[in-house]
């Protein structure tokens, strides 16, 4: 992979920032937009801004052509067996949320049980409380090993006949770590449970084949896979999305309305309400021809390589804590002891790099590291080892700065 070509395609990463050439260090947050993408959009705008599947008129059928096709391209990306089976969304927060209404406010009742483990994002923990709320289904969760996996193990222990959901990032926004969804799934079928994958931190990142996986929902965001933000897909298996109600009503997703009664249209339609992210859907397409032609394998070698090559800097760093399994994605978190990650990440900005601070929206797992906040240093397709070098230098800079000041 040639990343010099890559970086070229990104405008935004050629700047400095308070003085220093930018190093963008935060893609697990949001990732940056290549010419493509941006021009994809422009040129929608310019030439064929219309709404979708609304009347006849030339510029109209041309955006609905363009969004289906996008939708095709969507499909392909992630081996879905239909375009049905495709459901464009605000992202992934509301894709799950689509399920969690949709499916499991409808199906789940008192006694069922939810399995989720500590190590979700927000969005698919806090949609599951709540279903559980509405249901009086019980909320379980799978606990995380020393490092931060899971054990298959405990999935066989957590997951009972009475469990009908099972809900699980496939990569840790804040770890990094894989989880075994395929087999997590496999297990949870067993039992005869459905299995929902947050798959916001591995769409961009590898090769998903939903089908190869046997997940019945796999939900992810656009913005994190150099996409624009606004959009997301839901996949979902044909026979659940059938029999689940639509999350939210109006404009296009109805066949027939009368004074007290409606009736939906099909999939994927049904679940598509309201005018759509049009110029978005057609941005994420151009995103994915992008990875396409560089190839997911070869992005994620290319991470996997920058994350040993940060962990192997990093790990010399005297005081210098860094959490998360040996085996991981391109993706990194950190404290350094007596200093707040806040402080750390203003220090390293200061120094043109760009990373996040926070509990990521992953509070129950700061809990469980005992710390209330980390720094995070992400990688994706247009980083490179100089970048890890300059993260390391900043953080050897930082460190003697606070121990000048503590
Ligand atoms: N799930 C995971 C695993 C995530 O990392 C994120 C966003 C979401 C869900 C929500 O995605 P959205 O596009 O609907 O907002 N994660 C992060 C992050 O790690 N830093 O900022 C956002």
């Amino acid at each position: 992979m040639d990343v010099k070509a890559v970086r070229k395609h990104f405008p935004i990463l050629d700047q400095k920032v308070n003085g220093h050439p930018l190093v963008y260090l935060d893609s697990a947050a949001t990732s940056q937009k290549p010419d493509v993408v941006i021009e994809a959009m422009d040129s929608y705008y310019r030439k064929i801004n219309a709404n979708i599947h609304r009347g006849v008129h030339t510029l109209g059928s041309l955006a609905t052509d363009a969004y289906e096709e996008a939708r095709e391209k969507v499909r392909r990306f992630i081996n879905a067996g239909s375009t049905e089976e495709v459901i464009f969304t605000r992202g992934t927060t509301t894709s799950l949320n689509t399920v969690a209404y949709s499916y499991a406010r409808a199906f789940l009742k008192e006694g069922d049980e939810i399995v989720i483990t500590p190590m979700e994002h927000h969005a698919n923990l806090i949609p599951w409380q709540q279903a559980a709320k509405a249901t009086g289904a019980t909320l379980k969760y799978i606990p995380l090993q020393k490092d931060g996996t899971i054990d298959l193990e405990d999935v066989r222990k957590t997951v009972t006949e009475r469990t009908k959901i099972v809900a699980m990032a496939h990569v840790s926004n804040v770890l990094g770590t894989i989880n075994p969804v395929k087999e997590v799934a496999a297990i949870a079928h067993e039992k005869g449970a459905v299995m929902v994958v947050d798959g916001a931190q591995s769409a961009p990142h590898m090769k998903v084949d939903v089908r190869a996986l046997d997940v019945d929902f796999y939900a992810f965001s656009s913005h994190k896979m150099i996409g624009p933000t606004g959009i997301g897909v839901l996949y979902g298996k044909k026979a659940l999305l059938e029999k689940m109600e639509p999350f939210e009503t109006g404009g296009e997703m109805i066949d027939v309305v009368d004074l007290y009664e409606s009736t939906w249209k099909q999939l994927p339609w049904k679940f598509e309400a309201g005018t759509m992210p049009i110029a978005e859907a057609i941005g994420l397409a151009a995103a994915i021809d992008f990875l396409e032609q560089i190839g997911l394998e070869a992005i994620h070698d290319h991470e996997i390589r920058l994350a040993n090559y940060a962990l192997e800097r990093l790990s010399a760093i005297d005081g210098l804590e860094i959490y998360g399994p040996r085996k991981r994605v391109g993706l990194i978190t950190f404290n350094l002891k007596g200093v707040h990650a806040h402080d750390v990440a203003t220090a390293l900005d200061n120094l043109g790099i760009a990373v996040r601070a926070g509990h990521h929206c992953a509070q129950p797992l700061m809990k469980w590291l005992c710390v209330p906040a980390t720094a995070r240093a992400s990688f994706y397709v247009y980083n490179t080892e100089e970048d890890v070098d300059r993260l390391y230098e900043g953080l050897l800079k930082t460190k003697e700065f606070f121990a000048d000041v503590l």
